[in-house]
């Protein structure tokens, strides 16, 4: 099948957003809250396996303090939330002052995609202010309108690494998987990917260089230009139907 489109991931694939963003944004919000919690840099990285901002903050709480009651767990999530909105607003804003840049090869690959008439999507564990942020102020106000559909954060109710949110933005896109690749850079995001029937091209980051990808169709450095990608793209779909379809 011909490569019609690519879906992105956001986080450790458009860029390195984890260490120097989010977990920063986490500890400022504990801080304001007076909770006494730190994230430090391995810490972050063992609770990454918790994919969700919400989530990882339930299962850290849980694991301090663990409570059955319902009722208790009711009331923390709901302190979940609030906490939350506030590090989404502290890591925006952290965006916004230029703290997170683009991947090497990102800009490049959307311009080459762009200007080869190829759908761009999005397809993301992150909550939708924190894409329309790193879109609007590394790409541009324009890049905003660039992706036909931007699957986000809790639109789906079980996050990566179900498949539930590529699903979500095929079904948007009218499209075969086997017409599209993604772009990963965890273990969690080959497994959402893959378990939607797409092929799935992974630039590790800082946090997932030691997952295990031998699900994914390449495993590259930096992110290459759109000609290797439909190379990889043309190569699985020759092999295709039986490894790479569904
Ligand atoms: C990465 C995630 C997110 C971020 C934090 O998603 O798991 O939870 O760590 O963002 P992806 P939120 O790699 O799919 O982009 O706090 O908004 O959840
Ligand atoms: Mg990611």
């Amino acid at each position: 099948m011909k490569l019609e489109a690519l879906i992105f991931d956001v986080d450790g694939t458009l860029a390195e957003t984890e260490r120097d963003g989010h977990r920063v944004a986490f500890n400022a919000a504990f801080d304001a809250a007076g909770l006494g919690w730190h994230w430090d840099v391995e810490t972050y990285g063992r609770l990454l396996a918790i994919t969700g901002g919400k989530e990882r903050m339930l299962s850290w709480w849980q694991a301090l303090d663990p409570v059955v009651a319902d009722r208790e767990l009711a009331h923390r999530a709901e302190r979940v939330k609030a906490l939350h909105a506030d590090k989404t607003l502290r890591y925006t804003a952290l965006v916004a002052a230029g703290r997170v840049r683009l991947r090497p090869g990102v800009a490049t690959l959307i311009e080459q995609a762009r200007t080869a008439g190829l759908r761009l999507a999005i397809a993301t564990t992150t909550t939708p202010d924190n894409v329309t942020a790193l879109l609007r102020h590394t790409l541009g106000e324009a890049s905003l309108r660039w992706f036909e559909v931007i699957g986000a954060g809790d639109v789906v109710a079980a996050k990566k690494p179900a498949p539930d949110i590529y699903r979500w933005v095929l079904e948007r896109m009218q499209l075969a998987p086997g017409a599209a690749l993604a772009l990963e850079d965890s273990a969690n995001g080959v497994v959402a990917a893959r378990a939607a029937g797409l092929a799935c091209v992974v630039s590790p980051s800082v946090y997932t260089r030691d997952d295990d990808f031998a699900d994914a169709l390449d495993l590259v450095d930096e992110w290459p230009a759109l000609e290797l990608l439909r190379r990889r793209h043309a190569a699985a779909s020759h092999l295709a139907d039986e490894s790479y379809s569904h």
